[in-house]
């Protein structure tokens, strides 16, 4: 069943408003969006059976990536203008090499991202991934993100497969270092900033975040792995999908005969492998989904209003 629906895209153009779900297409539209100029009445949305597999799902990850914090002022890597890799090396900044090299460079750019992180606030679909746990037998949540969004839209438990922008730890021994409570006031961009020391052994306080080339912390990659052998539903929400091992987890849930649902803006390398591609903003079509599986529940899913058809005749 799931080949049959390998390349299906969520698509409506609305003026004529063929719902082309069944068709396969270079790639599909916001189902949530009007033609833009033409007509504002919101477009019909997802097809029956994507909204039936969620509703009925018994074990449903959900792997997320920067892009649902990034209606939440929280920059991307890889976005063309906006993404942090378009303006930063990563070679300079996210890799243990980088750390030995200048570690007051690394430390005062992730203290930069520290404050936006802060400064930041759940958007709808944070707030709509955790009220989908309120209708789920199971939901996994495993985020790639380092921000603590998902834990403030009230998720209470979250994987984090790349660690974490508040829990730094010591270089050398590990031990982990509380911030202080007062924001940081870094100017845009970073500057450089010598770490904290240990209080154990002096060594270099660390951002607690996975670098490229290290290992992802094991339990966490262990339960995420283990959700996507047994879960029937993986929704894999703004990520580029390019960042292994993570990117690896809804080919594993596929194997182990799990539908996926790929929500995302612009094509990824899950495009070809998806069950459906809903093309979208995370904080439109995530909220407008959960409306559609169980009625919206929680004013804030949607504050936009709820999508004029939220299903269609599949
Ligand atoms: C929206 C939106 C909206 C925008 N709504 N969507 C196999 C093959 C090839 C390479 C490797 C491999 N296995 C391992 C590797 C090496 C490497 C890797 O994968 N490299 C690839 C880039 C090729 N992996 C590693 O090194 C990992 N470690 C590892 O494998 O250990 C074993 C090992 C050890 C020693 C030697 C060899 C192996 C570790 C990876 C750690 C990743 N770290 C980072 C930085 C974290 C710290 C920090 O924040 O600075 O994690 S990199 C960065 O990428 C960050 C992210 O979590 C990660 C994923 O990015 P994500 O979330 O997908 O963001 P983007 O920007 O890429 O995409 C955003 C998406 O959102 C886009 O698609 C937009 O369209 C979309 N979007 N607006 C919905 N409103
Ligand atoms: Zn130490």
């Amino acid at each position: 069943m799931t080949s049959r629906f390998s390349r299906r895209w969520v698509s409506c153009t609305h003026n004529g408003c063929q719902n082309s779900a069944s068709q396969t297409a270079e790639h599909g539209v916001n189902p949530l969006s009007s033609t833009p100029g033409i007509d504002n009445r919101p477009a019909h949305a997802f097809p029956a059976a994507l909204v039936a597999a969620l509703r009925e799902a018994r074990h449903v990850v959900l792997l997320s990536g920067a892009g649902v914090s990034a209606e939440s002022g929280v920059p991307t890597f890889r976005d063309a203008m906006t993404g942090l890799w378009s303006r930063f090396d990563p070679a300079e900044l996210a890799t243990p090499e980088a750390f030995e090299r200048d570690p007051e460079l690394v430390w005062g750019w992730y203290e930069w991202r520290r404050m936006r992180a802060l400064q930041a606030q759940p958007n709808p679909a944070h707030l709509a991934i955790a009220g989908m746990s309120d209708h789920l037998p199971q939901l996994t949540l495993v985020t790639q993100n380092v921000d603590d969004l998902h834990e403030r839209a009230g998720s209470d438990t979250v994987i984090h497969l790349h660690g974490s922008l508040h829990q730094p730890r010591c270089a050398t021994c590990g031990r982990s270092h509380a911030f202080p409570d007062e924001m940081p006031n870094e100017p845009e961009g970073g500057r450089r900033l010598p770490p904290p020391r240990c209080t154990r052994c002096r060594g270099l306080i660390r951002p607690g975040v996975v670098w490229f080339g290290e290992s992802l912390p094991e339990g966490a990659f262990y339960q995420a792995q283990e959700a996507a052998e047994n879960c029937d539903l993986l929704i894999s929400v703004g990520t580029s999908s390019l960042v292994y091992p993570a990117a690896g987890l809804p080919h594993l849930a596929k194997a182990h005969g799990s539908q996926l649902i790929q929500i995302n803006p612009q094509p990824t390398n899950l495009d070809g492998h998806a069950t459906w591609n809903v093309v979208g903003a995370a904080g439109q079509i995530l909220p407008a989904l959960v409306a559609a599986a169980w009625g919206s529940t929680r004013a804030q899913y949607h504050p936009g209003g709820l999508p004029a058809c939220a299903d269609d005749s599949q």
